[in-house]
């Protein structure tokens, strides 16, 4: 099935035109992070590139070149500053695989030993 096209005024779209608020957290020319505000574990924080794509499945590979760096780099701060035991990364492509805003992003999730995540 075709996926719809990317729709520029989803949520993280706004986000990065500062249209909303959120917590940034880095930025620099190609990547925003920011704290993901319904939170699955303390310190659970979105890694974003700034170009839109509707998710994985129709993005440029460049940008996922420039994004990846930011992901680990922000996964391996996470682990440090949180002391975490674990970082899950997670990226959902579409409603049925549970993607709930159409911008590409990757989840930066803290595990910490014996405690669950939060629906
Ligand atoms: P998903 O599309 O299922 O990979 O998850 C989207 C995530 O975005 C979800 O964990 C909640 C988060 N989210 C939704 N709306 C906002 C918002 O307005 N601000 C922030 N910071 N996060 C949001």
């Amino acid at each position: 099935m075709t996926s719809p096209a990317y729709d520029p005024n989803n949520i993280f779209a706004k986000i990065l035109r500062n249209e909303i608020p959120s917590v940034r957290l880095y930025e620099d020319d190609h990547t925003l992070a920011f704290m993901d505000v319904m939170p699955q574990s303390p310190g659970h924080l979105l890694v974003i590139p700034k170009e839109g794509s509707r998710n994985l499945l129709d993005a440029d590979p460049a940008v996922l070149a420039r994004t990846m760096p930011v992901v680990q780099k922000l996964a391996v701060a996470a682990k440090e500053a949180l002391d975490a035991d674990g970082i899950l990364v997670t990226q959902f492509n579409e409603l049925t695989a549970g993607q709930t805003v159409f911008h590409l992003h990757f989840h930066v999730i803290p595990r910490y030993e014996g405690v669950s995540l939060r629906p």
